[in-house]
């Protein structure tokens, strides 16, 4: 069993697709642990995407992330990691194909719906930060 971090991003609840994006997880037999709603504040979301932070989109990404409530998911099931990670789908999203979640709704690269941990090690660091 493995457990990763889902965020709902603020585009997801302003769209009203939260049920429609829990709903794949479930479909997919993931077990939801733990949920909540919440906003994320500037130095939350600063150490979230702290990898980024050199990027020239960096600002626009705080911003965006910070304009509404999200909603944080502990997710857990067999290799739940990558599997959350391919029902995503790619970043980019001319990438991101139909299919998956950012595939069927994401309009643009920066707002693109959901977060999920990219590997075990940051599963751990976003698990505790949201959920420690
Ligand atoms: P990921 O969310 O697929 O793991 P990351 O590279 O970790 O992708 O980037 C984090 C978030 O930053 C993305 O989900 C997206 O919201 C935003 N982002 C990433 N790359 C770009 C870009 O090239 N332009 C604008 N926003 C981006
Ligand atoms: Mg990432």
């Amino acid at each position: 069993m493995e457990q990763t971090l889902v965020i709902i991003k603020p585009d997801g609840l302003r769209r009203k697709l939260v049920g429609r994006i829990i709903q794949r997880f479930e479909e997919k037999n993931l077990t939801i642990r733990e949920m909540y709603q919440g906003v994320m504040t500037e130095e939350i979301a600063q150490e979230h995407y702290a990898h980024l932070k050199d990027k020239p989109f960096f600002a626009n990404l705080v911003a965006y992330m910070t304009s509404g409530p999200v909603v944080f998911l502990l997710l857990e099931g067999p290799d739940a990691i990558l599997l959350v990670r391919q029902m995503l789908g790619a970043t980019n999203v001319l990438h991101a194909v139909p299919g998956t979640i950012r595939g069927d709704f994401a309009c643009s690269t920066t707002e693109n719906l959901v977060h999920a941990s990219d590997c075990q090690e940051n599963a751990a660091i976003e698990i505790q930060r949201f959920f420690g």
